[in-house]
């Protein structure tokens, strides 16, 4: 099975998350930001994997924290759960409608981190939630997954809509770059190694 778990504890966060990619139940976020846990399990629910998680951070300064270390945990135990890569597609691209905004992800498990986000959002906050911090969680999660990650916005006018689309985008691409291809023999690379 590809699974992993992880406790971590900072002075500013306490995080407990359990990762399984290969069954899509239970999925229970629970990070004390209630747009971030919407996100979360639309993520995981469009990614057809189990997602635990369970965070207390410092939510008296603000969401920053808590979102961005959330983002690493799930960054590291994807790493972990996906190993060797060995038979995964790696690749992933999903356009999502979300009413009026479109939005959009591709990704690759390649092992070299990159970020490129092209979106703008109209409200600062969602809730207890900084739109600000849809940066900080990709770039948390690509990182330390080791994902190339090209995230857009096409248009749209809800901030709510431009982000729901996104963090379904990110399931979706994730759903197909994670899953295991019978024709591939190895991992998909012609050099031979994904690290
Ligand atoms: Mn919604």
């Amino acid at each position: 099975m590809r699974k992993s778990t992880k406790q971590r504890q900072t002075y500013e966060t306490s995080i407990d998350v359990s990762l399984n990619l290969d069954a899509q139940a239970p999925v229970s976020i629970d990070t004390g930001v209630g747009f971030f846990d919407h996100m979360l399990t639309l993520f995981a629910s469009h990614g057809r994997f189990s997602l635990e998680v369970k965070a207390d951070g410092d939510l008296h300064i603000d969401s920053h924290h808590t979102v961005e270390d959330v983002g690493i945990v799930i960054g590291q135990l994807f790493k972990e759960a996906l190993g060797d890569k060995v038979g995964i597609n790696r690749y992933g691209t999903a356009y999502v409608p979300m009413d009026e905004a479109l939005g959009f992800v591709s990704l690759d498990i390649s092992g070299r981190p990159y970020l490129v986000l092209d979106a703008e959002f109209t409200n600062e906050t969602l809730g207890n939630f900084d739109t600000e911090l849809v940066r900080e969680f990709l770039q948390a999660f690509m990182v330390h997954a080791g994902i190339t990650l090209h995230a857009r916005v096409l248009y749209g006018i809800n901030t709510h809509h431009k982000i729901e689309a996104i963090f379904k985008a990110l399931g979706q691409a994730l759903s197909q770059a994670i899953k295991i291809n019978p024709e591939i023999k190895g991992v998909n690379s012609t050099k031979g190694l994904l690290e």
